[in-house]
């Protein structure tokens, strides 16, 4: 079905108007989708293809989930915005639930993940302020390098890669940046009593599903409240079940004392995030010193709620975990036959395949070009790594087609 404005436009065109009118700020595969239901979407003739990319990881309960729909609908017809100048009758037991389901006493709704990420470090130096009794303006954060966390100003001052930060200087100032995976330069970094909290990906998306070492996160975690100070995940992609738990933290049974949460949490159908923490530090923000005009928005709420019902009830964590260990399996068959496949890594339905490659090549974009012909979308996270995450309600039926068109396409390239 094509909306009227593009029912005459063909696929070319319809490329070239976002390459005239908009800005070149992406490098889209060429496929020009019209539908989404379930592990599908469609372009403009109708072709199917499975999603291996999901938005990211935004779509975890499948395109255009009928629950989550109705949802949307129902609540779009009644009440939208009121902006939180005023209660409305959504909020509050949306706060409840959310509160309860992750396990916190309060949740600061927003919308984007990068606003979650921004609400966190405020959230983080406020404590510093006023529980820790870190100089006023001399907290500092700690981040890893490979770190993906957004585009504001407030998450590249932390980005360790070129394409994300250069040229957008001057930088946010406060923040050292250490090694992933590597607990001796955290520790170092935890001697500075300036230092109030340290901030990470459980698994880095867009480094490349980079899986840290068993314990890492855990002994993290212990460095840090040796240290008293906060442990602060960033779980926009990892998060809503996507690595086969509820949260990525849940694999090493670590529980930060600020959680950021994003895409997923509204199953990819309109922006709703959130930043969850207990009391102590929740409470440090007061009336007036942060907020958002579609922060908590009724539709919002009823969106993420039933979103999240969505994950509970169909059980897409245990589903993560079972087809991601089929994924993987079958995968490494084919890293067995084929060398062009250099590491097969990931945890859950967030997975990657190395491409045996120098970074710079175009192998990877070239092997997407032809799983897209064969029917698969996805998309070369940096140079010669291909992410593969489609949505957790995928079958193990049409995941053994897809393990088809991977090694097909694969073996043939
Ligand atoms: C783009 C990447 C993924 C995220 C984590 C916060 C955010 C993201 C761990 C910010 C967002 C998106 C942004 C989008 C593509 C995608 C992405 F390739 F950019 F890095 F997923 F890996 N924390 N990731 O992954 O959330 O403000 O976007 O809602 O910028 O191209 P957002």
């Amino acid at each position: 079905m094509q909306t009227k404005t593009t029912e005459h436009l063909s696929e070319k065109e319809m490329m070239l108007l976002e390459d005239q009118y908009g800005a070149h700020n992406y490098h889209p595969l060429p496929v020009v989708l019209a539908r989404g239901e379930g592990v599908f979407v469609y372009d403009v003739n109708g072709k199917q293809y499975y999603d291996f990319l999901s938005a990211y990881s935004a779509v975890n309960q499948g395109h255009c989930h009928p629950r989550i729909i109705s949802a949307l609908t129902k609540q779009a017809a009644i009440l939208t915005l009121t902006s939180r100048a005023f209660y409305n009758d959504q909020l509050g037991s949306y706060e409840k639930f959310v509160a309860e389901f992750f396990g916190y006493d309060k949740v600061l709704p927003m919308n984007t993940g990068v606003e979650a990420v921004e609400t966190a470090i405020k959230l983080c130096r406020k404590w510093a302020y006023t529980e820790k009794g870190i100089a006023l303006h001399r907290a500092k954060i700690i981040f890893v390098s490979g770190n993906f966390h957004g585009r504001t100003l407030g998450a590249i001052s932390a980005s360790s890669d070129p394409s994300s930060t250069a040229g957008f200087g001057p930088y946010m100032p406060g923040y050292q940046i250490i090694p992933y995976n590597d607990l001796d330069s955290l520790a170092n970094a935890l001697e500075d009593p300036e230092v109030a909290g340290f901030l990470a990906e459980p698994i880095q998306g867009e480094a490349g599903v980079i899986v840290p070492d068993p314990g890492y996160l855990k002994s993290a975690y212990e460095l840090c409240k040796d240290r008293n100070v906060l442990f602060i995940a960033d779980e926009v992609q990892t998060g809503i079940a996507r690595t086969g738990k509820l949260l990525c933290c849940d694999h090493e049974e670590v529980k930060p004392d600020i959680l950021i949460l994003g895409k997923a949490l509204s199953g990819g159908v309109l922006p709703v995030s959130a930043v969850l923490a207990d009391d102590e530090i929740m409470l440090t923000i007061k009336p007036g010193e942060h907020g958002s005009t579609f922060g908590g928005n009724p539709l919002a709420c009823a969106v993420a709620t039933a979103a999240l019902e969505v994950v509970r009830d169909e059980a897409l964590a245990m589903n993560a975990a079972k087809m991601g260990q089929i994924f993987r399996k079958k995968m490494n068959q084919l890293k067995g036959q084929n060398d062009l496949v250099r590491e097969v890594r990931g945890k859950g339905l967030l997975n990657a395949l190395e491409i045996n490659d120098s970074e710079d090549s175009s192998t990877a974009w070239e092997i997407c070009l032809a799983l897209r012909d064969g029917g698969l979308l996805a998309k070369p996270t940096h140079g010669n790594i291909i992410r593969f995450a489609p949505p957790l309600i995928i079958t193990e039926e049409q995941l053994d087609v897809c393990c088809q068109i991977i090694s097909h396409t694969i073996n043939n390239f």
